[in-house]
Protein backbone atom coordinates (compact mmCIF):
# COMPACT_ATOMS: atom_id res chain seq x y z
CA UNK A 1 0.00 0.00 0.00
CA UNK A 2 1.31 3.21 -0.63
CA UNK A 3 3.23 5.15 2.06
CA UNK A 4 0.32 7.88 2.44
CA UNK A 5 -2.73 5.29 2.28
CA UNK A 6 -1.00 2.62 4.98
CA UNK A 7 -0.88 5.75 7.14
CA UNK A 8 -3.83 6.75 6.83
CA UNK A 9 -5.55 3.42 7.16
CA UNK A 10 -3.24 3.23 10.55
CA UNK A 11 -3.97 6.21 12.03
CA UNK A 12 -7.66 6.16 13.48
CA UNK A 13 -6.63 3.30 15.43
CA UNK A 14 -3.60 4.37 16.68
CA UNK A 15 -5.21 7.06 17.98
CA UNK A 16 -7.85 5.09 19.55
CA UNK A 17 -5.58 3.07 21.70
CA UNK A 18 -3.65 6.10 22.82
CA UNK A 19 -6.79 7.74 23.79
CA UNK A 20 -8.38 4.20 25.70
CA UNK A 21 -4.70 3.93 27.61
CA UNK A 22 -4.63 7.33 28.97
CA UNK A 23 -8.54 7.26 29.64
CA UNK A 24 -8.03 3.89 31.74
CA UNK A 25 -4.77 4.74 32.90
CA UNK A 26 -4.42 8.38 33.46
CA UNK A 27 -2.94 8.25 37.16
CA UNK A 28 -0.27 4.91 37.22
CA UNK A 29 2.52 5.76 38.10
CA UNK A 30 5.62 4.85 35.43
CA UNK A 31 8.57 6.15 37.08
CA UNK A 32 9.83 8.70 39.74
CA UNK A 33 12.44 11.49 39.14
CA UNK A 34 15.40 11.57 41.53
CA UNK A 35 17.79 15.03 42.66
CA UNK A 36 20.28 13.11 40.36
CA UNK A 37 18.20 12.99 37.31
CA UNK A 38 17.04 16.77 37.76
CA UNK A 39 20.53 17.82 37.68
CA UNK A 40 21.85 15.18 34.88
CA UNK A 41 20.30 16.66 32.27
CA UNK A 42 17.13 13.97 33.05
CA UNK A 43 18.85 11.00 32.09
CA UNK A 44 16.51 7.88 31.94
CA UNK A 45 13.20 9.74 32.80
CA UNK A 46 10.42 8.37 31.00
CA UNK A 47 8.98 11.32 29.48
CA UNK A 48 8.37 10.87 26.09
CA UNK A 49 6.33 8.17 23.38
CA UNK A 50 7.95 7.53 20.74
CA UNK A 51 7.59 4.48 18.22
CA UNK A 52 9.63 4.89 14.96
CA UNK A 53 12.68 3.69 17.20
CA UNK A 54 14.31 2.24 20.54
CA UNK A 55 17.33 1.97 22.44
CA UNK A 56 17.90 -0.41 24.51
CA UNK A 57 20.89 0.14 27.05
CA UNK A 58 21.88 -2.92 26.19
CA UNK A 59 20.81 -3.16 22.41
CA UNK A 60 21.43 -0.19 20.68
CA UNK A 61 19.02 1.06 18.10
CA UNK A 62 16.09 -0.88 17.03
CA UNK A 63 13.74 -0.02 14.60
CA UNK A 64 9.83 -0.54 14.85
CA UNK A 65 11.10 -4.25 17.11
CA UNK A 66 13.83 -5.06 14.18
CA UNK A 67 17.71 -5.03 15.66
CA UNK A 68 19.80 -2.57 13.14
CA UNK A 69 22.10 -4.72 12.25
CA UNK A 70 19.38 -6.99 10.79
CA UNK A 71 18.67 -3.97 8.23
CA UNK A 72 21.70 -3.25 6.91
CA UNK A 73 21.15 -4.16 3.62
CA UNK A 74 18.17 -1.92 3.40
CA UNK A 75 17.84 1.06 1.69
CA UNK A 76 16.95 4.59 3.40
CA UNK A 77 13.70 4.47 1.45
CA UNK A 78 12.77 1.03 3.11
CA UNK A 79 13.83 2.12 6.76
CA UNK A 80 11.35 5.07 6.40
CA UNK A 81 8.68 3.12 5.53
CA UNK A 82 9.41 0.82 8.38
CA UNK A 83 9.74 4.20 11.22
CA UNK A 84 6.52 5.23 10.16
CA UNK A 85 4.04 2.44 9.75
CA UNK A 86 6.09 -0.52 11.49
CA UNK A 87 6.28 -2.50 8.47
CA UNK A 88 8.83 -3.05 5.79
CA UNK A 89 7.07 -1.95 2.06
CA UNK A 90 6.63 -3.89 -0.37
CA UNK A 91 8.64 -4.23 -3.88
CA UNK A 92 6.10 -2.53 -5.17
CA UNK A 93 5.46 0.52 -2.74
CA UNK A 94 9.37 1.04 -2.36
CA UNK A 95 9.46 1.51 -5.91
CA UNK A 96 6.38 3.95 -6.21
CA UNK A 97 8.02 5.73 -2.56
CA UNK A 98 11.29 6.33 -4.86
CA UNK A 99 9.82 7.70 -7.93
CA UNK A 100 7.51 9.91 -5.21
CA UNK A 101 10.78 11.43 -3.75
CA UNK A 102 12.36 11.93 -7.05
CA UNK A 103 9.36 13.59 -8.56
CA UNK A 104 10.02 16.15 -5.48
CA UNK A 105 13.16 16.50 -5.97
CA UNK A 106 13.41 19.66 -7.73
CA UNK A 107 15.11 22.57 -5.50
CA UNK A 108 13.81 25.78 -5.76
CA UNK A 109 16.11 27.97 -7.50
CA UNK A 110 16.85 31.11 -3.83
CA UNK A 111 18.16 27.84 -2.15
CA UNK A 112 21.59 28.02 -3.97
CA UNK A 113 21.55 31.94 -3.78
CA UNK A 114 21.27 31.91 -0.36
CA UNK A 115 24.28 28.82 -0.13
CA UNK A 116 26.26 31.22 -2.26
CA UNK A 117 25.95 34.13 -0.66
CA UNK A 118 27.22 33.29 2.71
CA UNK A 119 30.88 34.00 3.87
CA UNK A 120 33.75 31.26 2.79
CA UNK A 121 34.16 30.15 6.56
CA UNK A 122 30.40 29.15 7.20
CA UNK A 123 30.34 25.64 8.68
CA UNK A 124 29.05 23.20 6.54
CA UNK A 125 26.45 22.53 9.49
CA UNK A 126 25.24 26.19 8.97
CA UNK A 127 24.72 26.21 5.50
CA UNK A 128 22.42 23.25 5.74
CA UNK A 129 20.62 24.52 8.34
CA UNK A 130 20.28 28.18 7.05
CA UNK A 131 19.17 26.15 3.63
CA UNK A 132 16.61 24.24 5.10
CA UNK A 133 15.22 27.16 7.18
CA UNK A 134 15.06 29.64 3.97
CA UNK A 135 12.74 26.92 2.52
CA UNK A 136 10.00 27.37 5.47
CA UNK A 137 8.32 29.64 2.80
CA UNK A 138 7.09 26.51 0.63
CA UNK A 139 5.40 24.81 3.55
CA UNK A 140 2.20 22.95 3.38
CA UNK A 141 1.64 22.52 6.93
CA UNK A 142 1.81 26.34 7.55
CA UNK A 143 -0.60 27.01 4.43
CA UNK A 144 -3.01 24.97 5.41
CA UNK A 145 -2.89 25.83 9.38
CA UNK A 146 -3.90 29.44 8.62
CA UNK A 147 -6.20 28.47 6.01
CA UNK A 148 -8.27 27.02 8.89
CA UNK A 149 -7.04 22.80 8.42
CA UNK A 150 -8.38 21.16 11.62
CA UNK A 151 -6.26 19.30 14.12
CA UNK A 152 -7.04 15.80 13.11
CA UNK A 153 -5.62 16.68 9.88
CA UNK A 154 -2.68 18.43 10.22
CA UNK A 155 -0.54 15.50 9.57
CA UNK A 156 -1.28 15.69 6.03
CA UNK A 157 0.82 18.40 5.56
CA UNK A 158 2.72 17.73 7.86
CA UNK A 159 3.40 14.33 5.38
CA UNK A 160 3.91 16.78 2.49
CA UNK A 161 6.75 18.74 4.04
CA UNK A 162 8.65 15.98 5.09
CA UNK A 163 8.21 14.33 1.98
CA UNK A 164 9.59 17.71 0.20
CA UNK A 165 12.42 18.08 2.50
CA UNK A 166 13.49 14.30 2.24
CA UNK A 167 13.68 14.72 -1.70
CA UNK A 168 15.06 18.04 -1.60
CA UNK A 169 18.13 17.24 1.03
CA UNK A 170 20.42 15.03 -0.46
CA UNK A 171 20.94 17.91 -3.89
CA UNK A 172 21.09 20.36 -0.95
CA UNK A 173 23.60 18.79 0.73
CA UNK A 174 25.60 17.90 -2.03
CA UNK A 175 25.93 21.00 -3.38
CA UNK A 176 27.20 22.57 0.16
CA UNK A 177 30.12 20.24 -0.34
CA UNK A 178 31.05 20.89 -3.86
CA UNK A 179 30.96 24.99 -3.06
CA UNK A 180 32.28 24.60 0.34
CA UNK A 181 35.22 22.87 -0.40
CA UNK A 182 35.78 24.12 -4.39
CA UNK A 183 34.89 20.61 -6.01
CA UNK A 184 33.72 22.66 -9.14
CA UNK A 185 29.74 22.80 -10.14
CA UNK A 186 26.87 21.18 -8.73
CA UNK A 187 26.16 17.69 -9.79
CA UNK A 188 22.38 17.04 -11.44
CA UNK A 189 20.52 14.02 -9.99
CA UNK A 190 21.00 10.88 -11.71
CA UNK A 191 17.22 9.53 -11.36
CA UNK A 192 18.16 6.41 -12.31
CA UNK A 193 19.42 5.60 -8.59
CA UNK A 194 18.00 5.51 -5.41
CA UNK A 195 18.02 8.43 -2.47
CA UNK A 196 21.49 7.26 -1.03
CA UNK A 197 23.15 6.47 -4.01
CA UNK A 198 22.22 9.64 -5.78
CA UNK A 199 23.35 11.58 -2.76
CA UNK A 200 26.92 10.11 -3.54
CA UNK A 201 26.66 10.38 -7.08
CA UNK A 202 25.91 14.58 -6.51
CA UNK A 203 28.79 14.71 -4.23
CA UNK A 204 31.09 13.73 -7.14
CA UNK A 205 32.90 11.47 -5.10
CA UNK A 206 35.06 9.09 -7.74
CA UNK A 207 33.59 5.68 -7.56
CA UNK A 208 34.50 3.41 -10.35
CA UNK A 209 33.03 0.00 -8.67
CA UNK A 210 30.03 1.53 -6.77
CA UNK A 211 31.53 0.77 -2.87
CA UNK A 212 31.16 4.37 -1.86
CA UNK A 213 27.15 4.53 -2.75
CA UNK A 214 27.12 1.06 -0.72
CA UNK A 215 28.84 2.57 2.00
CA UNK A 216 26.10 5.70 1.27
CA UNK A 217 22.99 3.50 1.69
CA UNK A 218 24.44 2.25 5.09
CA UNK A 219 25.52 5.20 6.16
CA UNK A 220 21.84 6.69 6.12
CA UNK A 221 20.11 3.26 7.52
CA UNK A 222 22.50 3.83 10.60
CA UNK A 223 21.80 7.11 11.44
CA UNK A 224 18.34 7.40 10.41
CA UNK A 225 16.93 7.37 14.08
CA UNK A 226 17.62 6.82 17.44
CA UNK A 227 14.41 7.28 19.78
CA UNK A 228 13.42 11.10 20.92
CA UNK A 229 15.59 11.45 23.68
CA UNK A 230 18.71 12.91 22.29
CA UNK A 231 19.06 16.25 21.52
CA UNK A 232 18.34 16.83 17.75
CA UNK A 233 15.42 14.70 18.19
CA UNK A 234 14.02 16.06 21.11
CA UNK A 235 14.69 19.65 20.14
CA UNK A 236 12.82 18.82 16.76
CA UNK A 237 9.76 17.52 18.90
CA UNK A 238 9.95 20.24 21.21
CA UNK A 239 9.92 23.12 18.30
CA UNK A 240 7.30 21.00 16.45
CA UNK A 241 4.95 20.98 19.40
CA UNK A 242 4.20 24.62 19.04
CA UNK A 243 2.95 23.52 15.44
CA UNK A 244 5.97 25.32 13.89
CA UNK A 245 6.69 23.35 10.90
CA UNK A 246 8.83 20.74 9.37
CA UNK A 247 11.31 23.81 8.12
CA UNK A 248 11.27 25.49 11.80
CA UNK A 249 11.50 22.52 13.63
CA UNK A 250 14.40 20.32 11.79
CA UNK A 251 16.22 23.63 11.45
CA UNK A 252 16.23 23.82 15.00
CA UNK A 253 17.03 20.11 15.59
CA UNK A 254 20.07 20.44 13.60
CA UNK A 255 21.28 22.90 15.11
CA UNK A 256 21.60 20.64 18.12
CA UNK A 257 23.35 17.65 16.03
CA UNK A 258 26.20 19.99 15.43
CA UNK A 259 27.31 19.74 18.89
CA UNK A 260 30.57 18.03 19.86
CA UNK A 261 28.62 16.08 22.03
CA UNK A 262 26.20 14.87 20.01
CA UNK A 263 26.43 14.79 15.75
CA UNK A 264 29.81 16.63 15.66
CA UNK A 265 31.12 14.13 17.58
CA UNK A 266 32.00 12.13 14.22
CA UNK A 267 33.96 15.27 12.72
CA UNK A 268 35.69 15.22 16.26
CA UNK A 269 36.42 11.74 16.21
CA UNK A 270 38.73 11.80 12.52
CA UNK A 271 39.85 15.10 13.79
CA UNK A 272 41.42 13.23 16.75
CA UNK A 273 42.47 9.86 14.92
CA UNK A 274 44.24 12.02 11.62
CA UNK A 275 46.30 14.48 14.48
CA UNK A 276 47.56 11.45 16.26
CA UNK A 277 48.63 9.98 13.25
CA UNK A 278 50.23 13.40 12.59
CA UNK A 279 51.76 13.84 16.50
CA UNK A 280 53.23 10.22 15.86
CA UNK A 281 54.39 10.72 13.28
CA UNK A 282 53.99 7.10 11.99
CA UNK A 283 51.31 4.03 12.09
CA UNK A 284 51.14 3.99 15.81
CA UNK A 285 51.88 1.31 18.16
CA UNK A 286 49.59 0.17 20.46
CA UNK A 287 51.33 1.31 22.92
CA UNK A 288 51.61 4.75 21.08
CA UNK A 289 48.07 4.59 20.83
CA UNK A 290 47.33 4.20 24.71
CA UNK A 291 49.79 6.95 25.60
CA UNK A 292 47.77 9.15 23.47
CA UNK A 293 44.57 8.60 24.63
CA UNK A 294 46.18 8.41 28.14
CA UNK A 295 47.53 11.96 27.91
CA UNK A 296 44.38 13.16 26.46
CA UNK A 297 42.21 12.01 29.60
CA UNK A 298 45.14 13.41 32.12
CA UNK A 299 43.88 16.94 30.08
CA UNK A 300 40.54 16.06 31.12
CA UNK A 301 39.56 15.75 27.09
CA UNK A 302 37.12 13.15 25.98
CA UNK A 303 38.22 10.26 24.05
CA UNK A 304 35.63 11.27 21.19
CA UNK A 305 33.69 7.85 19.72
CA UNK A 306 33.30 6.63 23.24
CA UNK A 307 30.65 6.88 25.76
CA UNK A 308 27.09 6.99 25.40
CA UNK A 309 24.20 9.10 27.21
CA UNK A 310 22.01 5.81 26.90
CA UNK A 311 23.86 3.02 25.50
CA UNK A 312 26.13 0.31 27.79
CA UNK A 313 27.88 -1.88 25.56
CA UNK A 314 29.45 -1.11 21.99
CA UNK A 315 27.15 0.42 19.63
CA UNK A 316 26.02 -2.13 16.78
CA UNK A 317 26.27 1.03 14.47
CA UNK A 318 29.57 0.77 15.48
CA UNK A 319 29.80 -2.96 14.60
CA UNK A 320 28.47 -2.57 11.26
CA UNK A 321 30.95 0.33 10.52
CA UNK A 322 33.70 -2.34 11.61
CA UNK A 323 32.54 -5.09 9.66
CA UNK A 324 32.29 -3.01 6.34
CA UNK A 325 35.36 -1.85 7.30
CA UNK A 326 36.99 -5.16 7.55
CA UNK A 327 35.33 -6.54 4.39
CA UNK A 328 36.38 -3.57 2.36
CA UNK A 329 38.97 -1.73 3.49
CA UNK A 330 40.99 -3.71 5.84
CA UNK A 331 44.40 -2.77 5.33
CA UNK A 332 43.26 1.06 5.22
CA UNK A 333 46.02 2.81 8.11
CA UNK A 334 43.08 5.07 9.35
CA UNK A 335 40.90 1.91 9.68
CA UNK A 336 43.74 0.17 11.46
CA UNK A 337 43.64 2.83 14.15
CA UNK A 338 39.86 2.75 14.75
CA UNK A 339 40.36 -1.15 15.10
CA UNK A 340 43.14 -0.04 17.63
CA UNK A 341 41.59 2.48 19.36
CA UNK A 342 38.58 -0.50 20.12
CA UNK A 343 40.81 -2.55 21.50
CA UNK A 344 42.69 0.01 23.94
CA UNK A 345 39.99 2.77 24.91
CA UNK A 346 37.58 1.07 26.27
CA UNK A 347 40.07 -0.88 28.80
CA UNK A 348 41.58 3.22 29.30
CA UNK A 349 37.95 3.99 30.36
CA UNK A 350 36.74 1.70 32.71
CA UNK A 351 40.55 2.07 34.39
CA UNK A 352 39.52 5.64 34.74
CA UNK A 353 36.15 4.82 36.08
CA UNK A 354 34.05 7.70 34.87
CA UNK A 355 32.53 6.91 31.90
CA UNK A 356 29.83 5.31 32.74
CA UNK A 357 29.47 3.64 29.03
CA UNK A 358 33.68 3.02 27.96
CA UNK A 359 32.35 1.60 24.40
CA UNK A 360 32.52 3.00 21.07
CA UNK A 361 28.98 5.12 19.10
CA UNK A 362 28.73 5.04 15.94
CA UNK A 363 31.28 7.62 15.57
CA UNK A 364 34.25 6.15 16.25
CA UNK A 365 33.78 3.84 13.17
CA UNK A 366 32.45 6.12 10.36
CA UNK A 367 34.55 9.17 9.56
CA UNK A 368 37.80 6.71 8.75
CA UNK A 369 35.30 4.84 6.09
CA UNK A 370 34.73 7.65 4.28
CA UNK A 371 38.13 9.33 4.71
CA UNK A 372 39.12 6.55 2.42
CA UNK A 373 37.07 7.21 -0.02
CA UNK A 374 38.71 10.38 -0.36
CA UNK A 375 36.02 12.16 1.38
CA UNK A 376 38.08 13.88 3.56
CA UNK A 377 37.11 17.34 4.50
CA UNK A 378 35.68 15.67 7.98
CA UNK A 379 34.17 19.63 8.84
CA UNK A 380 31.42 17.97 6.53
CA UNK A 381 30.68 14.72 8.45
CA UNK A 382 27.54 16.10 10.44
CA UNK A 383 26.18 17.08 7.40
CA UNK A 384 26.01 13.60 6.07
CA UNK A 385 24.81 12.43 9.59
CA UNK A 386 21.77 14.81 9.25
CA UNK A 387 20.58 14.21 6.08
CA UNK A 388 19.99 10.67 7.35
CA UNK A 389 18.48 11.84 10.46
CA UNK A 390 16.07 13.97 8.72
CA UNK A 391 14.26 10.63 8.00
CA UNK A 392 13.92 10.07 11.71
CA UNK A 393 13.33 14.04 12.36
CA UNK A 394 10.59 13.75 9.95
CA UNK A 395 8.64 10.48 10.93
CA UNK A 396 8.86 11.22 14.24
CA UNK A 397 7.25 14.72 13.42
CA UNK A 398 4.84 12.82 11.33
CA UNK A 399 4.14 10.59 14.15
CA UNK A 400 3.63 13.20 16.51
CA UNK A 401 1.02 15.34 14.15
CA UNK A 402 -0.66 12.22 13.48
CA UNK A 403 -0.94 11.47 17.07
CA UNK A 404 -2.24 15.24 17.94
CA UNK A 405 0.64 15.19 20.45
CA UNK A 406 0.40 17.88 22.66
CA UNK A 407 3.17 20.84 23.52
CA UNK A 408 5.86 19.83 25.15
CA UNK A 409 6.53 21.92 28.58
CA UNK A 410 8.30 20.02 31.38
CA UNK A 411 8.36 22.29 34.33
CA UNK A 412 11.49 23.54 35.79
CA UNK A 413 12.16 24.20 39.60
CA UNK A 414 14.23 27.00 41.23
CA UNK A 415 17.18 25.50 43.54
CA UNK A 416 15.14 26.71 46.41
CA UNK A 417 12.42 24.57 45.31
CA UNK A 418 14.90 21.50 45.72
CA UNK A 419 16.06 22.89 48.84
CA UNK A 420 13.19 22.82 50.43
CA UNK A 421 12.11 19.16 49.00
CA UNK A 422 15.39 17.82 50.64
CA UNK A 423 14.51 19.18 53.69
N1 LIG B 1 36.22 10.16 27.24
C1 LIG B 1 36.55 10.67 28.45
N2 LIG B 1 35.65 10.88 29.43
C2 LIG B 1 34.38 10.52 29.19
C3 LIG B 1 33.98 9.96 27.97
C4 LIG B 1 34.96 9.81 26.95
N3 LIG B 1 34.67 9.33 25.75
N4 LIG B 1 32.66 9.73 28.01
C5 LIG B 1 32.24 10.13 29.24
N5 LIG B 1 33.28 10.62 29.94
C6 LIG B 1 33.25 11.26 31.24
C7 LIG B 1 32.34 12.48 31.15
O1 LIG B 1 33.03 13.60 30.59
C8 LIG B 1 31.93 12.67 32.58
O2 LIG B 1 33.00 13.30 33.25
P1 LIG B 1 32.74 14.39 34.42
O3 LIG B 1 32.05 13.60 35.51
O4 LIG B 1 34.11 14.85 34.79
O5 LIG B 1 31.85 15.45 33.83
C9 LIG B 1 31.82 11.23 33.08
O6 LIG B 1 32.60 10.43 32.18
C10 LIG B 1 30.40 10.71 33.11
O7 LIG B 1 29.80 10.91 31.84
P2 LIG B 1 28.67 9.90 31.31
O8 LIG B 1 27.51 9.99 32.22
O9 LIG B 1 29.27 8.54 31.10
O10 LIG B 1 28.36 10.47 29.87
P3 LIG B 1 27.24 11.53 29.44
O11 LIG B 1 25.94 10.81 29.35
O12 LIG B 1 27.29 12.73 30.31
O13 LIG B 1 27.76 11.96 28.01
C11 LIG B 1 28.70 11.56 25.88
C12 LIG B 1 27.70 11.08 26.92
C13 LIG B 1 28.49 10.79 24.59
C14 LIG B 1 28.46 13.05 25.60
C15 LIG B 1 30.13 11.35 26.42
O14 LIG B 1 30.35 9.97 26.58
C16 LIG B 1 31.19 11.96 25.53
O15 LIG B 1 31.51 13.13 25.67
N6 LIG B 1 31.78 11.15 24.59
C17 LIG B 1 32.70 11.66 23.61
C18 LIG B 1 31.97 12.45 22.54
C19 LIG B 1 31.15 11.55 21.63
O16 LIG B 1 31.63 10.52 21.17
N7 LIG B 1 29.90 11.93 21.34
C20 LIG B 1 29.05 11.18 20.38
C21 LIG B 1 27.78 10.71 20.98
C22 LIG B 1 26.91 10.05 19.94
C23 LIG B 1 25.71 10.91 19.66
O17 LIG B 1 24.84 11.09 20.55
O18 LIG B 1 25.60 11.45 18.56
Amino acid sequence: MLLKEKLASQIPGLREEAKSIVKNYNTKVIGDVTIDQLYGGMRGVKSLICDTSEVGLDTGLIIRGIPILELTDKLPEEIFYLLLTGELPSAEDLKALEKDWDSRSNVPDYVWKVIDSLPKETHPMVMLNTAILVMENESEFRKQYDAGLGKDKLWEPMFEDCMNLIARVPSIAAYIYRKKFNKGPRIESDHNLDWAADYAHMLGIEDKDGSFKKLMRLYMVLHSDHESGNVSAFSTQTIGSALSDIYYAVSGGLNGLAGPLHGLANQECLRFIVQMRKDIGHSPTDAEVKDYCQNLLNNKRVIPGYGHAVLRVTDPRFTAFLNWGKENIPNDETFKIVEQLFDIVPKILIEQGKAKDPWPNVDAASGSLLFHYGLTEYEYYTVLFSVSRILGLTAQSIMARAMNAPLIRPKSVTTNWVKNQIG
